[in-house]
């Protein structure tokens, strides 16, 4: 049995991935996966806590796996899988929802924000997606959860529900940890810095897709909202071009003030035309090697089986041990199918 710490993160297949789910997630989870024991899951079943097309939910769930893929995550590495493979994920989220407070629930801002923009179609799986989210994380016993910084509170109703269950029966769960990068933890809309760029975002404008077009790329850049100072300085007034910093220090790694003093005496045009081809270079390979996977649908299915099973046996353990301190009887015997 491996002595590796282990990690836990998913990403949702609600549309195509932007470059906030690649700065603020993607990205860290390469890094990670030599140091650790990594779980990356396609989390499907939070997908469909809003309207869904299934015809879009499968080719998006294929696409973010291609993503992984292409990003550099290695399948022989890290377990990729599909969340709705892993029963597990629902039979624990069902039994942590009765550890779970309306209260505690009602309190998230993600929830509030999407309910506002799904008024009239608020489904209970909206309302309880933390949980099923404290599930994920939970059945693989993971130490750290990399996610971007929207997702602390999240990350903090996890750890509330492990150490109550814990508390409640005794150790059960490890209490994990949030992993949030310092700098570009919360990439920003393009047309409204003070909104989290957001690929279910209605205008396409405010968002850049790893599968956009470098004239795409281009385009959004040149339109992204600024301000009229003319200055590229990082500062609580100036918070597109602060957007604008953080994704070009993300990528190359340089720190904001030598990128600031370099624009000394420049325009906003020379800025946004530099952030934009970076964001076109760093985006390059990833499309290609996302586009070829895509093609080779019978790869992708060895992947996920092979993830699946892992994830699987893994998940099992957490949620027998659970299954057995709530008082259910233990299953000893084959449901034939
Ligand atoms: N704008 C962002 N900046 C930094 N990190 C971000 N993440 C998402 N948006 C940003 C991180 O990406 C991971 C996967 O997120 P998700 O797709 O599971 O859910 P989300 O956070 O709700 O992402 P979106 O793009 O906003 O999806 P929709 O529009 O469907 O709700 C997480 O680690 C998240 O932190």
């Amino acid at each position: 049995m491996s002595d590796k710490k282990i990690i836990f993160s998913g990403i949702q297949p609600s549309g195509s991935l932007t470059l906030g789910n690649y700065l603020g997630a993607l990205k860290n989870f390469v890094n990670l996966q030599e140091e650790y024991n990594c779980y990356y899951c396609v989390v499907d079943m939070h997908a469909i806590t809003v309207p869904k097309e299934p015809k879009e939910l499968r080719k998006n769930t294929l696409q973010v796996l291609a993503n992984y893929i292409a990003v550099g995550l290695d399948p022989d590495k890290s377990t990729l899988f599909i969340q709705s493979h892993v029963p597990a994920h629902a039979e624990l989220a069902w039994i942590l929802n009765c550890f779970t407070y309306f209260g505690e629930l009602g309190r998230m801002t993600q929830f509030k924000d999407k309910s506002k923009k799904n008024e009239g179609n608020i489904t209970v799986g909206l309302f309880d997606y933390p949980v099923l989210m404290v599930a994920d994380i939970l059945l693989y016993q993971a130490d750290l959860v990399p996610v971007g910084e929207d997702q602390r509170q999240h990350l903090e109703i996890t750890r509330d529900i492990a150490q109550r269950f814990n508390n409640r029966f005794s150790p059960t769960f490890t209490v994990p940890e949030p992993y949030i990068p310092k700098v570009g933890a919360k990439i920003m809309s393009l047309q409204d810095p003070t909104i989290k760029m957001s690929k279910s975002d209605t205008n396409e404008n405010s968002f850049i897709l790893l599968s956009d077009s470098p004239d795409d790329i281009r385009r959004k850049f040149k339109r992204a909202v600024t301000d009229s100072l003319g200055v590229v300085a990082i500062n609580e007034e100036q918070l597109g071009i602060k957007n604008l910093l953080g994704i070009y220090t993300k990528i190359t790694g340089e720190k904001i003030e030598d990128i600031v003093s370099r624009y000394e005496g420049k325009g906003y045009a020379e800025f946004k035309s530099d952030v934009a081809d970076l964001v076109i270079e760093e985006l390059k390979p990833i499309r290609e090697k996302s586009e070829y996977l895509l093609k080779n649908k019978d790869y992708l299915e060895e992947i996920y089986a092979k993830g699946a099973q892992k994830a699987e046996n893994a998940a099992r353990k957490t949620l027998r041990k659970v299954q057995k301190k709530v008082g259910f009887i233990p299953k000893t015997f084959k449901i034939q199918q």
